[in-house]
């Protein structure tokens, strides 16, 4: 515990100063650093506005306050139109393995340099200030500043996409936004205009079941893959193509909330996510991510039972081993918000020499957007000059001129081939960027869709039958829900007859978790195959047994046990989770006297933010916990979530007895803290079905 209380008030210190209007306040000395105004002129009253006497009208002429009004006012930048509510943090990249023989990328072929780097992770749907934890796919964007300029991977968190061409995509976005007439759902897939426009396009349907299940609800963004989707091309110096598919790998594994869990954190906190990577990075618990690749040839590709220019397809990793050939690390948070997070700007289009793309299409059209929405949304095309944005490598061009210019080249020159200054730019065919020379034989110019892309339901059938059976029940859950939501009875009839084609056990679930009828199945646009099932998919079958980089709840009182506490806490740091103390108060005193501040209230600090709890109180602060309903919710939601659960004698009679808890293996008293501890590392989905209707 370093709780111990500390109230002394930094303000006491201070030159505090009366103002006019009896407030108190902070005057700079001229030892400190002084307000200015943006030209730079010092401000001697940041309280008041100039004004024709004590009580008379403010005047125009006071350029202090317009200039600050005027700046304030314009604040605001338009936010993204998709994936508007992000996190990010700084860290480095770090090459364990060479892949000289594929590609000239210094990136991937220079072991053992740590390279910078800026990652956001983000929800898709919902705006800038919405919850952290609805069902929704996170972005997963990694900024490489590399020596030949900046990568971005514009990824993720699910290896797959909803579409497969980039024409589809306004249409996507437009059905799962908040309904245009009524502006809401806010955040959330679960309504109608979403599920009409997916049941009408079936080649959804795969991306449809990732979000579905757990991997729709992450943990923490810690605990969460990326994936870079598409295929893309490393290329050789010798100007031979691989293509490849990149991965990121949490350190701390794959760990998903469940859904009752994930509805009540966005009322506990809505910032759940973005203050679990704050945090962690500023407890140094740094998280980390293998960096992986799948290569494989065009041969290989022309085998695989599907076409790998799909952006619906995954390539399982049983098929194509993903190799693990370096790390990412993320050990810096953010200094401002606004200029870090919300300004930067990710681009499929930025590639380094030796990596290039392949033709798929929802690609292709990728590579016009993100540079046409952060002309709008950053205002200028000189984005790339902001300081988030700039590559940390020389860089020299021609481009002059335009909105927020920041530099200023000292030249008559800005044009090239030129002979008037030699010290300006040329190109360079030995180090510049060069595409793939591609052959292509198919003549037809038309909107046509491969028939290779034609099979939407084998890779979710492989997907659902990959699952263990409470990973299968979140899923029929889960589409059960979001249906519930769907009004329009032949927009929920026709989600089933894909669902046929998918699972006839899953459709069964769904439609009996609805009281419909099964409809006949969907037209299949191809023959549905029964793909080798794959583990790497799973989610609560992957997730590790673990205490690291979790968080335990322990729940004191007044006059509740010092030694226990410590005990508790220091075995869960030891096996790696972080501690929050908890209780009705937010400063308590301890048996041997010590008075601690506690981290949480009980009231703001609900058992859905903890991975497993511990509650060390007294019996007169039990009695009448006993009647306080967000402590009866403490402990009822952990056992509804399958956590471990630590209980003194007094939590026994006071509050247990009266609870629909059963005291199972994952219920156990104070002194078994090892037993605690290993449950803690996993839940108990036994138990589920003892709480919770699943479909
Ligand atoms: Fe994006 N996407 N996207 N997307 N996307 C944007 O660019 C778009 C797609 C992804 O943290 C926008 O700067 C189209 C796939 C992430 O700042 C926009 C298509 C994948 C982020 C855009 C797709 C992504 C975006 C909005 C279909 C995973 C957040 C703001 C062709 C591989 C980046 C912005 C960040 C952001 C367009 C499909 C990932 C509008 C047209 C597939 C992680 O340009």
């Amino acid at each position: 515990m370093n709780n111990n209380i500390d109230h002394t008030d930094p303000a006491k210190d201070m030159n505090s100063e009366r103002g006019n209007g009896g407030e108190t306040h902070q005057r700079a000395g001229d030892d400190t650093k002084v307000l200015t105004t943006q030209q730079g002129v010092p401000i001697s009253d940041n309280q008041n506005s100039l004004k024709a006497g004590s009580r008379g009208p403010t005047l125009l002429e006071d350029f202090v306050l317009r200039e600050k009004i005027n700046h304030f006012d314009h604040e605001r930048i338009p936010e993204r139109i998709v994936h508007a509510r992000g996190s990010a943090a700084h860290g480095y990249f770090e090459l364990t393995e060479s892949l000289e023989e594929y590609t000239t990328a210094k990136i991937l072929t220079e072991t053992g340099k740590q390279t910078p780097l800026f990652t956001r992770f983000s929800t898709v749907a919902g705006n800038k200030g919405s919850k952290d934890t609805p069902r929704d796919v996170r972005g997963f964007s990694v900024k490489v500043y590399t020596e030949e300029g900046n990568w971005d991977i514009v990824g993720n968190n699910m290896p797959i996409f909803f579409i497969q061409d980039a024409i589809k995509f306004p249409d996507l976005i437009h059905a799962v936004k908040p309904e245009p007439d009524r502006g809401f759902p806010q955040a959330a897939s679960a309504h109608d205009t979403f599920w009409d426009f997916v049941s009408l396009s079936p080649e959804t349907m795969h991306n449809l079941i990732w979000l579905m299940s757990d991997r729709g609800l992450p943990r923490s963004l810690r605990m969460m893959e990326g994936f870079g989707i598409h295929s893309y091309r490393l290329i050789d110096k010798d100007g031979r193509s691989t293509f490849v598919r990149f991965h990121w790998k949490p350190v701390l594994g794959v760990q998903s909330t469940t859904w009752d869990e994930a509805v009540k954190i966005s009322g506990a906190d809505p910032d759940y996510h973005r203050r679990d990577l704050f945090e962690s990075i500023d407890n140094e618990m740094y998280p980390e991510w293998e960096f992986g690749v799948q290569l494989f040839t065009e041969e290989e590709a022309d085998n695989f039972p599907f076409d790998h220019l799909d952006a619906t397809k995954l390539i399982p990793e049983e098929l194509v081993p993903v190799k693990i050939i370096g790390k990412m690390v993320l050990n810096r948070n953010v200094d401002n918000f606004f200029a870090e997070t919300e300004q930067v700007a990710f681009c499929p289009s930025h590639v380094v020499p030796g990596i290039d793309y392949s033709n798929d299409p929802l690609l292709q059209g990728r590579l016009f957007s993100y540079l046409d929405t952060q002309l709008s949304r950053l205002g200028s095309p000189n984005f790339a000059q902001i300081p988030i944005n700039a590559p940390k490598c020389p860089f020299a061009n021609n481009q002059q001129d335009g909105h927020m210019q920041m530099q200023v080249p000292k030249t008559r020159v800005m044009y090239e081939p030129q002979s008037l200054d030699p010290t300006r730019p040329r190109e360079s065919v030995k180090r510049g960027f060069a595409s793939f020379q591609e052959r292509l034989d198919d003549g037809v110019k038309g909107r046509i869709r491969a028939e290779s892309f034609a099979d939407h339901y084998s890779q979710p059938r492989m997907f659902y039958r990959s699952q263990t059976a409470t990973g299968q029940a979140h899923i029929a859950s889960a589409y059960a829900f979001e249906l519930g939501k769907v009004d329009t009875a032949h927009v929920r009839t026709r989600t089933l007859s894909h669902l046929r084609h998918i699972d006839e056990d899953l459709a069964n679930r769904v439609a009996t978790a609805l009281g419909m009828e099964l409809p006949e199945p969907a037209d299949a646009a191809a023959p549905v195959q029964d793909l080798e099932t794959s583990k790497a998919v799973q989610t609560i079958g992957i997730t590790p047994k673990s205490l690291e980089g979790r968080l335990v709840g322990i729940l004191v009182a007044e006059g509740s046990s010092h030694s226990e506490v410590e005990k508790f806490e220091k075995a869960a740091r030891a096996a790696g989770a972080n501690v929050k103390i908890v209780a009705p108060n937010k400063e308590v005193t301890l048996d041997n006297g010590t008075r601690i501040q506690t981290d949480e209230r009980l009231a703001g600090a609900p058992s859905v933010i903890f991975d497993a709890i511990v509650s060390i109180i007294m019996h007169p602060p039990a009695k009448k916990l006993a009647k306080d309903s967000a402590a009866l919710d403490w402990f009822n939601d952990a056992y509804a979530h399958c956590k471990a659960i630590a209980y003194c004698p007094a939590t026994e009679e006071h509050i247990l007895s009266k609870l629909p808890i059963e005291k199972d293996a994952f219920v156990t008293p104070l002194d078994d803290v090892d037993g605690f501890i290993e449950n803690a590392k996993t839940r108990l989905w036994e138990r589920e079905p003892k709480v919770r209707d699943l479909a």
